[in-house]
């Protein structure tokens, strides 16, 4: 095994019963909040995979409500996908611990869960072709309506207010005010795009627009993409499966899906809203949402921006409180990827007519 691992990777296997002898550990994914690593068991000369996933219990502060919300969620999925084929690559399948809790709790507070592996399927981390990005959105698309019937109640909310950008402008506002890391110097234009744009923060939640089960995080490396037929196979990532507006995770794909460049490119010429890559997402998505109301779907080319903006004001507020939240690996790692969000949202504004003009014929 690794020895770098921060975690003791076979004694949190061994609370969960997966067969055969224990291979290897190494850390999977580019995610920035959670621990993700793949876990080889060799069960009778087949080489068998897991994830195993360390929940950030300082974001989410009640994990068990959050796996309840990953129980229900998954088994309404499962249900829905029984009669199709591979039914098992369609939904998450979460593994019990031995002692039928869906997660364990280790001695120093760590909350752990396990995933079946989806095999012969992956994630990409910046869009490749058209056909990902309608391929994602339909998936995301069918991951809403699949979950419009789940019975009562209410999911927990497990990061409250997570997409009221205009509470995201204000923790914004408030980490400049402290400017704790002194860092605000370097940041003025950043500061300044923010402070300009603050108006456009309301605009989904003054819409009006009726409350559903979104997925809130509907980044282009939350979809698996099957290898063979590049269909979104499996939406994965559930931990803000909760009560939202359809149009966060529209907005949401939008933001990681029509850009070529990394979500920390540093070259900024290279970051760009591609029209046929935002003509791709939303023919995908309407073929699956046929349950948005005219409202919705007439704000779908503004969600691009408001989501784009949010998540850009929250890289630049971690930048100014000293990168507290999103794991960064460089200096200056969430500045980046502020200006790389920012340029991103002057870049959908200047498109917004042939959007409007586009989503009008779908
Ligand atoms: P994070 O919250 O840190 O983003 P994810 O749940 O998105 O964590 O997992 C990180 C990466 O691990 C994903 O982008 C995907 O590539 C891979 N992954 C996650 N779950 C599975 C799974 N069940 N099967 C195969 N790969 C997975
Ligand atoms: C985080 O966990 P991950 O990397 O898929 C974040 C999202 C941000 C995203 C930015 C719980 O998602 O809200 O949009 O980073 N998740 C949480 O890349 O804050
Ligand atoms: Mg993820």
């Amino acid at each position: 095994m690794d020895v770098n691992l921060k975690h003791d990777l076979l004694a949190v296997a061994r609370q969960f019963p997966l067969r055969g002898e224990f291979l290897t550990a190494a850390p999977y994914g580019s995610g920035h909040i959670n621990d993700t690593y793949c876990v080889v068991f060799d069960q009778g000369g087949t080489r068998v995979r897991y994830i195993i996933q360390r929940i950030n219990h300082l974001i989410f502060k009640n994990p068990a409500a959050l796996m309840e919300n990953i129980q229900r969620v998954t088994a309404h999925l499962a249900q829905k996908c029984a009669g199709q084929s591979d039914p098992s690559r369609r939904v998450l399948t979460l593994i019990p611990a031995h002692d039928g809790h869906a997660y364990h709790q280790d001695a120093q507070g760590n909350y752990w869960r396990v995933y079946m592996f989806i095999e012969k399927a992956r994630t990409f981390d910046a869009v490749e072709t058209l056909r990902q990005a309608f391929e994602a959105a339909k998936a995301f698309g069918q991951f809403q309506k699949l979950l419009a019937d789940l019975a009562a109640p209410r999911l927990h909310d497990t990061i409250p207010d997570f997409h009221h950008t205009p509470k995201r402008f204000a923790a914004l506002e408030r980490a400049l005010q402290a400017d704790v890391a002194n860092r605000a110097q370097q940041a003025k234009p950043e500061i300044e795009f923010a402070l300009r744009h603050q108006a456009a923060t309301r605009i989904l939640l003054d819409a009006n627009l009726p409350e559903r089960v979104t997925h809130n995080d509907t980044k282009l490396n939350n979809v698996m993409l099957d290898d063979a037929t590049g269909e979104g196979i499996c939406v994965i990532d559930l931990d803000t499966v909760m009560p939202g507006l359809a149009l966060y995770d529209f907005g949401d794909m939008v933001r990681t899906t029509t850009s070529p460049a990394q979500e920390d490119e540093r070259d900024l010429t290279k970051v760009r809203m591609q029209f046929p890559m935002f003509e791709a997402l939303a023919r995908g998505y309407l073929a699956a949402a046929e349950f948005l109301t005219p409202a919705e779907k007439k704000l779908l080319p503004l969600s691009g921006a408001l989501i784009t903006l949010e998540i850009g004001l929250r890289f630049l507020t971690d930048f100014l409180a000293g990168d507290t939240y999103f794991k960064v690996h460089r200096e200056g790692h969430n500045l980046d990827r502020c200006r790389t969000q920012f340029k991103l949202v002057e870049s959908i504004e200047q498109q917004e007519a042939a959007m409007d003009k586009l989503v009008e014929t779908i």
